[in-house]
């Protein structure tokens, strides 16, 4: 069985089907359990049982095939859940990308695995936004929830960076009850917050802290100020934002040279300091684009779009 192994007492009431039972304390025996009757799963355990901490992350070459080779009981699109137990959100994860084949390896070689043993319920989204466009890693955040509330009843959204790799399994990529701020201790930054009010890299929304605050903002091309902007909606909409102990927060930003396309402006200024009125009529509800193309891959679900041009915004 690829997946998660239990405690005694989720054993018996689960599965109509034979499942590997590994107790704790015996570390090379495995027993095979048949249960009949096919019974409601119980929810899964608050804190998954299986984490181990730490680990390191390196930039290697990863082929999808490996990565396919490690993950096949992934059903179509990038999808995972836990086989014994009933998981307490259904994840979307919604990840902004243009030519970063290598990275998205990467991300996937660690994560799938990652959320598999955190007992996580989740769909891997991947927003590749058309050539010759400036890039708006906002807009494609919004596409992404867009298209992920039509695939599926998530009710928590995880908008990531490729190139963001949490080093500890104890971050459990999950909502809150506020919206959650993840990428807080960043290997680039010494683990530190560069400021206080950062909120870049990695954030995750419930559904209602999303449509609470309109989704991001439509209107930043090119690159910076989306996340700081997005910061002060969840301010302006009464919500304060969480973080994670950065010790078990620690990750890896993979480095690169700027994204043609993708070139910082600073010219957002306005566009920040007015979230508080924008928030209202910018983002989900005036929301454009064009999905070009749809591709179900084994370890995602992409949607190749056209969000427009900066010229027309
Ligand atoms: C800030 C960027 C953020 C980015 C962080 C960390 C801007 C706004 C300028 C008006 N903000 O400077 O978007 O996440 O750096 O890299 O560029």
């Amino acid at each position: 069985m690829c997946g998660f192994y239990l405690n005694s007492s989720l054993v018996l009431k689960t599965y109509g089907r034979d499942v590997e039972f590994r107790p704790n304390f015996q570390t090379q025996s495995s027993v095979t359990v048949k249960v009949s009757k096919m019974e409601e799963m119980p929810l899964c355990p608050e804190h998954p049982p299986n984490l181990t901490g730490p680990f390191i992350v390196e930039e290697k070459n990863v082929s999808i095939k490996d990565i396919m080779s490690v993950n096949s009981h992934l059903q179509e699109g990038g999808k995972g859940k836990p086989e014994n137990c009933k998981a307490r959100q259904k994840i979307a994860i919604i990840i902004p990308f243009r030519n970063r084949e290598p990275h998205l390896s990467i991300w996937l070689y660690y994560m799938l695995p990652f959320l598999q043993k955190q007992q996580a319920d989740f769909g891997i989204y991947v927003l590749e936004q058309i050539e010759n466009t400036t890039f708006n890693r906002a807009k494609l955040m919004n596409v992404g929830y867009s298209e992920a509330i039509k695939d599926d009843d998530y009710n928590c959204f995880i908008f990531s960076d490729v190139d963001i790799i949490p080093m500890d399994d104890r971050n459990l990529y999950r909502c809150s009850n506020n919206p959650k701020h993840m990428a807080n201790s960043l290997d680039k930054f010494n683990f530190k917050l560069p400021y206080e009010t950062i909120f870049g890299g990695i954030v995750a929304f419930t559904k209602e802290q999303f449509i609470k605050i309109n989704g991001f903002s439509n209107r930043f091309w090119g690159w910076g100020g989306e996340d700081d902007e997005l910061y002060n909606r969840v301010i302006a909409a009464g919500m304060r934002i969480e973080r994670l102990d950065p010790q078990i927060a620690k990750s890896k930003a993979i480095l690169h040279k700027r994204d043609p396309g993708n070139e910082k402006t600073g010219r957002s200024f306005h566009l920040i300091n007015q979230a508080a009125i924008f928030m209202h009529t910018d983002g989900l509800n005036s929301l454009k684009y064009d999905v070009i193309k749809s591709h179900r891959h084994k370890l995602y679900t992409k949607f190749t779009v056209n969000v427009g041009s900066s010229e027309k915004n």
